[in-house]
């Protein structure tokens, strides 16, 4: 008997084309070459442990941090992909100092979206193995059409977004993304090549019994956060909590939609605002965790009403079931 048929990433697209605003088609283009490049990196970061390709690009990024040749291949990847496909007027990028300006072949292009991604997260695990992801965010333009692109169209409050996800390179990779419309997950059949969905309409748990964050860093957090970790480790009520930290956002955040839990990559003295980029991480995670029933700050406002000065702005980040940031959030709020 043949299996149930479960929808591929194509099907959906085409079934929620209409739901997506005043869209003629654009976003699911834009969706599908990000689909494109998913399935281009899934390849090379599965084939890398096989060919020299592991190892520091020998740059570093404006972050300061050594570019993984993986990193600058994904960044390569996204970029000639979305540029291709003649959708996007622009693209902002972890991996690159400046916004890219797409000028298309009719200088009078009438590319309206925005492209922000963080093309390989999570990259300091890539040598050894362990899960690593892709995050995009995408915006419409607020500069006249057919003009090229400026900074302020990058510099939007997340509640701007019309659609953000990420891709996760695990045991399986999936594809998980939201257009203002819940969020579903779709796993890639590699032997095909094709994406099903696996995951319909993704929510966190009101609740969970999860923390994740670098407790190595526990002596630098404040007072607030350190009272909320003492508060998950007391024998009380349902805890202690679990401690789970893969030091990969787009997997920790992954298990914690499906099994409930808090991220946590709060400011400390060693990082006045966190490590997380506003842009390119926060800001697409807190779409998608908002999407999914559950609550994204940076402790005390909600990451997508803060509004971007800077491409690269660091901002500290806490995600999640809805009950264990507020929780989060009172500790904090003890504390100011
Ligand atoms: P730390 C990966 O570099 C990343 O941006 C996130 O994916 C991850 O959660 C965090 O940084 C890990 O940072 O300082 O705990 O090693």
């Amino acid at each position: 008997m043949v299996g149930k048929k479960h929808k591929t990433l194509g099907e959906f697209i085409i079934e929620n084309q209409t739901s997506f605003q005043y869209s003629s088609g654009e976003l699911s283009k834009l969706i599908n070459a990000i689909r494109l490049a998913a399935k281009v990196v899934n390849h090379e970061v599965n084939k890398a442990g096989l060919v020299d390709i592991l190892g520091a690009a020998g740059d570093t990024n404006i972050q300061g941090e050594n570019q993984q040749k993986l990193d600058v291949m994904a960044n390569d990847i996204f970029i000639q992909t979305l540029k291709n496909r003649e959708i996007v007027c622009g693209i902002a990028s972890e991996e690159e100092d400046d916004f890219i300006t797409i000028n298309s072949n009719d200088e009078q292009h009438q590319n309206k979206y925005v492209v922000l991604i963080d093309p390989l997260d999570g990259s300091s695990n890539i040598d050894v193995n362990v899960s690593v992801g892709t995050i995009f965010s995408i915006y419409r333009r607020v500069t006249p059409v057919g003009t090229p692109v400026k900074l302020k169209d990058f510099l939007q409050p997340g509640k701007n977004q019309v659609a953000a996800g990420y891709i996760v390179y695990g045991t399986s990779t999936m594809l998980v993304y939201t257009t203002g419309h819940g969020v579903n997950g779709f796993t890639l059949n590699p032997a095909i090549g094709t994406f099903y969905l696996s995951h319909p309409d993704m929510r966190f748990p009101e609740t969970g019994k999860i923390y994740s964050v670098n407790e190595g860093n526990y002596i630098h957090f404040p007072q607030g956060v350190k009272d909320y970790i003492k508060y998950c480790q007391e024998e009380e009520d349902d805890r202690p909590y679990t401690s789970r930290y893969i030091g990969s956002l787009v997997s920790d955040f992954h298990r914690n939609m499906i099994k409930g839990g808090i991220y946590m990559y709060p400011k400390s003295s060693l990082a006045s605002n966190g490590k997380l980029r506003l842009l390119y991480e926060c800001n697409p995670m807190a779409f998608l965790a908002e999407q999914a029933n559950g609550r994204a700050s940076d402790g005390t406002t909600r990451i997508m009403e803060i509004k971007p000065t800077e491409l690269h702005e660091r901002a500290p980040f806490f995600c999640g079931s809805n009950k264990m940031v507020e929780k989060l959030e009172e500790f904090i709020d003890q504390q100011a």
